[in-house]
């Protein structure tokens, strides 16, 4: 019996062994040695709304576009780069946490947690045209001009068409292993980058297959005033004419012009 019982340890201990092994390779995402690595240097900052609970961010001719999340407390909102002054501002109704946003053509797009709902407002007038449904949780959504990309949380990717929103692809993000906690998007020069949810890094994924080609590590950017751990970094906008590159987080009281500079 004692033989029995001891032999049943020693598997029961190999097999949490293997299980923690594998949980960590999974969690850890090691990264591809093939993959470009990248840091910063700040070029700008500029204020951000430290109430802002940052998650969809765009720039879009000239100003920002941002929609924030919390029960109650959802926008969607025009903001001036350079001041951080709200110039327009649309209040959800109480029961939706808002999520992503991305412009398309005259039209604002933004998505919900986990009311399976999306919104199209007017782009100028912030006139809410119509709603959507989706299957999943709502992300992060940007597009590559013919279709919208949105992510739901997972390592999958969707690609929506722009008039319907039906689902009519998908890719699934990957390192070496699945990359997880797909947050915050802003479709960039063919790729998409990707905020880790509550991780200080972006990713940079070929959307064709879902292949990570770089990281940008963004240790040591963050909020000066407003500690809390849920004001994680999220929130990528980039600016085509005059390629800046743009970044804050959740409640966060700067939003930061970046340059990317890679590591050897
Ligand atoms: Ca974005």
């Amino acid at each position: 019996m004692k033989k029995r019982l001891l032999l049943g340890i020693l598997i029961g201990t190999s097999v949490l062994a293997i299980s923690g092994i594998v949980l960590v390779l999974l969690n850890d995402s090691p990264v591809n040695p093939s993959t470009l690595l990248y840091t910063y240097d700040v070029v700008n900052v500029y204020p951000h709304d430290h109430n802002a609970f940052t998650q969809g961010l765009i720039f879009d001719n000239g100003v920002l576009y941002e929609g924030t999340g919390l029960y109650s407390q959802s926008t969607l909102r025009c903001v001036e780069l350079e001041t951080g002054k709200i110039l327009r501002l649309y209040a959800l109704p109480n029961q939706f946490f808002g999520e992503g946003i991305t412009v398309f053509d005259d039209k604002v797009i933004q998505l919900t947690w986990r009311s399976n709902i999306g919104f199209v407002y007017d782009k100028l007038s912030f006139d809410l045209l119509r709603e959507f449904w989706y299957p999943t949780e709502g992300w992060g959504i940007t597009h590559n001009g013919s279709h919208l990309i949105m992510s739901d949380g997972t390592a999958t990717l969707y690609f929506l068409d722009p008039d319907t929103f039906e689902r009519v692809g998908q890719v699934e993000v990957h390192d070496t292993g699945p990359v997880t906690e797909l947050n915050e998007l802003e479709y960039i020069q063919g790729e998409v980058y990707a905020n880790i949810w509550k991780e200080k890094r972006i990713a940079i994924i070929n959307p064709q297959n879902g292949q990570v080609t770089g990281w940008i590590d963004l240790s040591g950017i963050e909020d000066s005033e407003n500690q809390d751990a849920n004001n994680v970094l999220n929130g990528i906008a980039y600016d085509a004419e005059e390629d800046r590159l743009f970044v804050t987080g959740k409640r966060w009281s700067q939003l930061f012009e970046i340059k990317l500079a890679a590591l050897e």
